[in-house]
């Protein structure tokens, strides 16, 4: 996380306080010797979720997504954060940062995300579960938000909906299935049920396959 070369850990903890839960982020940094330091993240108290180059830099960047709006209002926004890297080893603070609402105006209320570059444009995308609010069917959705130069989205109305999730985001992998260098997913769809999978392509990912 701050471009040096070595890998660091993100943690992301559950604090519940008198606003109800929030989450203490932490930086454990890597270095050559193999010994740790720690960098507590001064950030509000939204979940850490993802990793990517969202930019495009080389340098990663830390995805940090609040409660899914429909705790919080019926249609309210729900919004993401990306801290660009690198990040200060001294206090974490991120290089810049960028806030979009990834519920889209309270249609989607994403709890879990996963990334990777579906279309191999270069822009990291996002994959998201979208819990289903009253009224609807099914269990949660996979949606698509596409990434662009300027990080997460494209200014779409609404991301791409690919198809169900059984279990949610928990159990999905993202991973190059069939070595096209397309990012691809693989899906459990039930704890002792077969893998279901979505590939990746030059539009994006296909619908999930069960
Ligand atoms: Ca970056
Ligand atoms: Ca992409
Ligand atoms: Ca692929």
């Amino acid at each position: 996380m701050d471009d040096d070369g070595y890998a660091d850990v993100v943690e992301s903890d559950e604090a519940p306080d008198s606003h109800g839960e929030s989450f203490d982020k932490r930086v454990v940094w890597g270095g050559p010797d193999g010994s740790k330091s720690v960098t507590k993240l001064h950030t509000d108290g939204d979940s850490a979720t993802g990793i990517g180059d969202f930019d495009g830099d080389g340098a990663l960047d830390l995805l940090t997504v609040a409660k899914p709006s429909f705790t919080q209002s019926a249609d309210g926004p729900q919004p993401a954060t990306v801290l660009y890297g690198p990040l200060s080893r001294d206090d974490g603070v991120p290089r810049t940062t960028l806030t979009l609402d990834v519920g889209y105006e309270g249609w989607a209320s994403v709890k879990y995300t996963a990334v990777g570059d579906f279309d191999v444009d270069g822009n990291q995308d996002i994959l998201a579960s979208k819990q289903v609010i009253v009224g609807e069917a099914g269990g949660d959705r996979a949606v698509a938000v596409y990434g662009s130069s300027h990080g997460p989205g494209r200014g779409e109305d609404r991301p791409g909906d690919i198809g169900n999730l059984k279990l949610g985001l928990r159990n999905v992998t993202v991973c190059d299935i069939n070595g096209d260098s397309y990012d691809d997913i693989a899906i459990q769809s039930s704890n002792d049920g077969p893998v279901s999978q979505a590939l990746g392509g030059q539009d994006g990912l296909s619908t999930i396959d069960r």
